[in-house]
C-alpha cells in the first residue's frame, strides 16, 4: 500500500511513521508513506498557502490553487482509491473503516489546519471525510498519525503471528481482555492461576468471559 499525506505541517508526520511496527512495515516494503508540503505548490512570491475566509470572521482558510496542484500532480502518477480529508466534521473512525481501507493501493490523505480548507476542494476532489474524535485538533496530521497507524498494522503481513490484529479490541466489538507478564506475583498481587495452568482451552474460555465481561462493564453500547 502507497498513502501519500498533503500537509501544511509535513515534520509533524516523521516521527510516528518511523518507528516499532510503521517503521518495519515501511522496510519490508508493504507500506510507502509519503508526505507532501502544500507550501511545494503555492504560486505565490511568499509561498502563502491560506487566506482570509470570504464573509467575514477570524481565522484563515487554506486556498484552493496550491492544493488542487498537489493533487492533480499526485493524480498524474497514479489513481488513488480514495482521497480522504481530515475533519473534525467528518465520519468518526471506527475500527470497521480500518478494515475497509486497509485493503486499498492507494490513499491521498488531506490535512486541514486554521479553519480549513476552501470548501470546493471537498466538493470537487475528496472522496471521504474522517473524524478521530468528539474534539478538536489544532490541525489534520495528528489525525493522519492515527489512521494510517490503524490501517498499516491491518495490512497483511505487517503484524506476525504474535501481534495478529485478529485479538484486538475491536476486531469482533469487544474488548481485549486482561494481560499479564513475569513475576507471577509482585507484592502479593498474584496473576489468575488459569494463566499460570497450561489448559490452553480453559484460558482460552477465561479469556472470551473477561473480553465480554469488559465490554459489559466499559462499552455495553458494543454489545448491541
Ligand atoms: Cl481529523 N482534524 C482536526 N483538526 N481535529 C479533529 C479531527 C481531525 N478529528 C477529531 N478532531
Amino acid at each position: 500500500m502507497r498513502i501519500d499525506i498533503l500537509s501544511a505541517v509535513p515534520s509533524l508526520l516523521e516521527s510516528p511513521f518511523s518507528h516499532s511496527i510503521m517503521r518495519r512495515a515501511q522496510e519490508k516494503g508493504i507500506l510507502e508513506i509519503h508526505s507532501h508540503d502544500i507550501r511545494d505548490y503555492s504560486n505565490h512570491k511568499q509561498k502563502s498557502i491560506d487566506d482570509y475566509q470570504f464573509g467575514g470572521g477570524a481565522g484563515m482558510v487554506l486556498m484552493i490553487e496550491p492544493i488542487v496542484a498537489a493533487i492533480e500532480k499526485l493524480q498524474s502518477e497514479r489513481q488513488y482509491d480514495e482521497i480522504i480529508y481530515l475533519t473534525p466534521d467528518g465520519t468518526q473512525l471506527k475500527q470497521s473503516i480500518c478494515n475497509q481501507l486497509s485493503l486499498k493501493n492507494n490513499l491521498l490523505l488531506i490535512c486541514g489546519h486554521y479553519k480549513g480548507i476552501d470548501q470546493r476542494i471537498r466538493e470537487h476532489f475528496i472522496t471521504m471525510e474522517i473524524s478521530i474524535g468528539d474534539y478538536v485538533l489544532s490541525g489534520g496530521e495528528l489525525a493522519a498519525a492515527v489512521l494510517v497507524d490503524a490501517i498499516g498494522r491491518l495490512i497483511p503481513q505487517v503484524l506476525n503471528d504474535e501481534t495478529s490484529a485478529l485479538f484486538d479490541s475491536f476486531q469482533d466489538n469487544l474488548l481485549a481482555p486482561p494481560v499479564y507478564t513475569r513475576p507471577a506475583e509482585f507484592r502479593g498481587w498474584k496473576v489468575p492461576d488459569i494463566l499460570l495452568s497450561g489448559h490452553t482451552q480453559k484460558i482460552e474460555e477465561w479469556r472470551d468471559e473477561q473480553s465480554f465481561l469488559r465490554t459489559q462493564a466499559r462499552r455495553p453500547d458494543l454489545l448491541k
